[in-house]
């Protein structure tokens, strides 16, 4: 199968099951119109849904039933998606468009939208919870470190409060390492673990998804530099228009399509580790190329 036909497959696959995820099964006693809509506005209006992508990729590089991943694959794109509800708000990066359309704040209000966010990652959870036949500590060990004030959460404080502090590429790197590097690596570790990899494929898929989290977040930074609104669905120039530093800002354009280049070879690197069949994975690494 070509990587474009594989892709195509797996975000289908990933798009049923959260088109179904909020479908109302029973009448409630309470009037939850509004939570519903906040909950299912982000999530159904697309995405990439590269996370999952990456997760079944993973996976599938050590084992095929499908069934197996789909859930906790799932659940990274809800704690993506929730986390995206939350950076759009005006006490964060304010932005007024998200997935081509307008960000869930401005359409269901900033209170509904915090609520459906932390509705969002909690169901994460009960995702991992029907997992079948190992033992998932392990799992919802990493997800709470990946995600939590360590992880997600402190890559999102820097991002908020010291990132303009940073004056090398070293630290930004390593910011960039958590705020986007960690739901990748979530990604290939449940896609590892209940794949089967052993604790050296696991090391370097870590290391793959460390390098291909930042590659993808300096590739972010060329579109939010050069792309219209139309081109990517979200607001144009807001790290600018935020005062923020970024790869662009730091470097120049040139030098940050350089960084993202090696990034990227460093990402693909790691997957010659793995002795297995990992030509889906080093494709989704070449599609960060920018011209
Ligand atoms: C969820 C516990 C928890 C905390 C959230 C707000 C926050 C803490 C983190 C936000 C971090 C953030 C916005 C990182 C940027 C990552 C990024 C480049 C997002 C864009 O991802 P795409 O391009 O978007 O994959 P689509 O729409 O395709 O899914």
């Amino acid at each position: 199968m070509n990587t474009d036909a594989y892709l195509r497959k797996r975000k289908n696959l990933v798009d049923k099951k959260l088109l179904h995820l909020y479908r109302k099964t029973k009448k409630s006693q309470y009037d939850t119109k509004k939570l519903e809509a906040a909950l299912k506005h982000t999530l159904q209006l697309g995405g990439k849904r590269l996370r999952p992508i990456v997760a079944i990729a993973a996976y599938e590089l050590f084992a095929s039933d499908l069934d197996v991943i789909i859930g906790p694959a799932i659940g990274i794109e809800l704690i993506h998606t929730g986390s995206l509800m939350l950076d759009d708000l005006p006490s964060m990066d304010n932005a007024s468009y998200r997935r081509g359309k307008k960000t869930n704040h401005l359409v269901n209000g900033e209170s509904i939208t915090i609520l459906a966010s932390a509705g969002l990652w909690v169901k994460a959870f009960d995702f991992l919870s029907e997992i079948e036949h190992v033992n998932i500590n392990e799992l919802v060990h990493q997800t709470a470190l990946f995600i939590g004030e360590q992880g997600l959460i402190l890559g999102q404080y820097l991002d908020l409060f010291l990132v303009d502090k940073m004056t090398t590429v070293k630290q930004l790197e390593k910011s960039y390492e958590l705020k986007t590097s960690v739901l990748f690596r979530l990604a290939v570790h449940y896609g590892g673990y209940l794949g089967g990899a052993s604790k050296k494929e696991m090391t370097a898929l870590d290391a793959f998804a460390r390098h291909f989290g930042v590659a993808f977040q300096i590739r972010d930074d060329i579109i939010d530099a050069t792309e219209t609104l139309e081109q990517s669905g979200k607001d144009a120039h807001k790290d600018e228009i935020n005062h923020k530093v970024n790869y662009v800002s730091l470097l120049g354009l040139e030098s940050a399509k350089l960084e993202l280049a090696q990034k990227i070879s460093a990402a693909k690197k790691e997957l010659i580790k793995i002795p297995k069949d990992c030509q889906a994975l080093e494709d989704i690494a070449n599609q960060l190329k920018v011209g």
